[in-house]
């Protein structure tokens, strides 16, 4: 989701081929042998397969907002890290054997010092988004979201009021269109979302129509969280 929201902010037009993590086509695996999303391929064959290395490559070209001045490496480095690595951990338990309310205190410590930070200017590197602010956000969200009353009632006044803002943002609408999974011989689809436009939800027919040459239409279906990327 980072990626995505990085790519809308810039304005910078790639075609996107959406994937099926269970049904990972073999032009994504030809291109990034990790199997993991996001890839991008540029024109010279160059694969940049890395969330963060994306929102770079995207902002080095048009940062029409200025995030790459917003950033904060120790931060994100956090993140990518231990925050992330309680947040599986209290998410999925079962999974990692894990005992989750200790993964779920561990994450708060974080959330707290994030709190104390944007107490400071409202977000994470003054009073504007930045990259820190946008890297970091689909992360604490998915936290957010293992228990929302629990997360609410917590004292974390300054993260939970950015966090609404984000998730309510017009950009953050804009990149949660779902598109249908990419198929060998599909027309391309461009990725250019507009922010400011709330998300549609398609009928059936319509994603069906994408997959077939039509204008990219986001597809039918519930709205789940990746466990990784968290869009
Ligand atoms: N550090 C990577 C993590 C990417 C990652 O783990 N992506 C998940 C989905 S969001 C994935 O592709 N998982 C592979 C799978 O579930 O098979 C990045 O941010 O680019």
């Amino acid at each position: 989701m980072r990626a995505r929201l990085a790519l809308a902010v810039s304005g910078v037009p790639v075609e996107l081929r959406e994937v099926k993590l269970s049904a990972k086509p073999a032009p994504m695996l030809e291109a990034s042998p990790k199997g993991t999303v996001p890839v991008l391929v540029l024109p010279d064959g160059t694969v940049i397969d890395e969330s963060l290395d994306v929102m770079h490559w995207a902002l080095t070209l048009n940062d029409p907002e200025h995030w790459l001045k917003r950033t904060d490496t120790a931060l994100i480095d956090r993140n990518d890290g231990a925050f992330k690595h309680h947040l599986d951990r209290y998410k999925y338990p079962e999974r990692h054997g894990s005992e989750a309310p200790a993964h779920r205190a561990s994450g708060l410590a974080i959330l707290q010092d994030l709190d104390a930070q944007l107490a400071e200017h409202g977000q994470l590197c003054g009073p504007n988004r930045g990259l820190a602010d946008m890297a970091l956000m689909p992360f604490v969200r998915q936290f957010a979201a293992v228990d929302p009353a629990w997360f609410a009632s917590q004292p974390l006044p300054h993260l939970q009021r950015w966090l609404a803002d984000h998730a309510g943002s017009a950009l953050f609408g804009a990149v949660m269109t779902k598109f249908a999974p990419w198929h060998e011989g599909d027309s391309p689809v461009r990725f250019r979302p507009k922010a400011g436009r709330a998300p549609a939800i398609a009928p059936p027919a319509q994603a069906d129509r994408a997959r077939n040459g039509a204008p990219a239409s986001p597809a039918p279906g519930p709205q789940r969280y990746c466990p990784h990327c968290h869009r």
